[in-house]
């Protein structure tokens, strides 16, 4: 998932986008807020924080992975690396370290913070072409003229494809191979199927710092668009729902509660729900299934050793 950074939750302040999103999913039956309205500034915080708990497997795991599978990458000297959503990630270095490629290309929302990403690889990385695109990359991606002729290295980690559902995943990846052009490669990490016993307290951990990042969204709208949510009268649920093969979070209120947003009144039954995020999660089959739908042939797979996460490179 796109992840806005510090100082810009101020920018969604009058975000039309999110007031729409949430009049509209508050209205809906089942009640769902799409997932890229936590990363405001806390929400950002707070995600950070979950990629560094004890529960929270799939960053260490698929860190870990890059740096073990990194020197088998078989990517033609001179190429220039597209990351899509580059946000904060402290995998970038590890790929550029031992690809090498001539240009990198984080592609992101979050402006300020891109542009300082960028500054900071760029001093890391002398004689690297550092060229970032303020993008979402829901829409169309335009790349920067001087990767034009290069060989492309798509790089989309963190199984942030997990959190789309399987026809935007599906368009997302389309639209990948169109942008990065014929004979590019991707690589793209993928969240594993497990079990419950792994995967739910990932997404509901003891420090409740997941719980927070969901609250966090609440509160969001209470700041942002006039709200008058009670939060003590909602807790944070996250549930495997093995048929969709997703974790998803919800917000479920602890008893009957009554509000408005932006002067519009709602109101909720104790036990009634929020919809707030879904993390699918692979079997093998399913993401070369995937892969393939959209466009691309995978053409190598890694696992750790508990085959919990896998990198896939997959070909245009
Ligand atoms: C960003 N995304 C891949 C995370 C995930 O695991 O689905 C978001 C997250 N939600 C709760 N914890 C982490």
């Amino acid at each position: 998932m796109r992840k806005q950074e510090p100082g810009e939750g101020e920018a969604s302040l009058t975000d039309p986008h999110f007031r729409a999103d949430v009049l509209t999913g508050l209205a809906a039956r089942p009640r769902a807020i799409p997932a890229r309205w936590f990363y405001d500034r806390r929400g950002s915080e707070l995600f950070e924080a979950i990629t560094r708990l004890p529960e929270y497997y799939p960053t260490r795991t698929e860190t870990a992975l890059l740096e073990r599978i990194c020197p088998d990458l078989d990517v033609t000297a001179g190429a220039a690396v597209v990351e899509f959503g580059s946000g904060s990630s402290a995998k970038t270095p590890i790929l550029l370290r031992c690809i090498e490629p001539a240009a990198y290309v984080p592609i992101d929302i979050s402006g300020d913070f891109l542009r300082q990403s960028a500054r900071d690889l760029a001093a890391d990385f002398p004689g690297l072409a550092v060229l970032p695109v303020e993008a979402d990359f829901l829409r169309p991606v335009p790349l920067p003229e001087q990767v034009a002729g290069m060989p492309k290295l798509g790089f989309f980690p963190g199984s942030t494809i997990g959190n789309m559902d399987a026809y935007q995943a599906v368009d997302l990846l389309r639209a990948m191979r169109v942008w990065l052009g014929e004979g590019a490669k991707l690589l793209i990490g993928m969240d594993r199927v497990k079990s419950p016993d792994i995967l739910v307290p990932a997404y509901d951990d003891a420090q409740g710092v997941t719980a927070a990042f969901n609250l966090n969204l609440l509160d969001r709208i209470n700041r942002e668009l006039a709200g008058s949510i009670p939060l003590d009268a909602f807790r944070h649920r996250a549930i495997w729902n093995d048929e969709a093969s997703r974790i998803e979070m919800h917000l479920e209120a602890t008893s009957d509660v009554a509000f408005e947003v932006e002067g519009r009144p709602f109101s909720m039954t104790a036990g009634e729900t929020i919809h707030t995020e879904n993390s699918h999660k692979y079997g093998e089959r399913g993401a070369r299934l995937m892969l393939r739908a959209g466009g691309w042939t995978p053409v190598r797979e890694w696992t750790d050793p508990q085959g919990w996460f896998s990198l896939i490179l997959a070909e245009a």
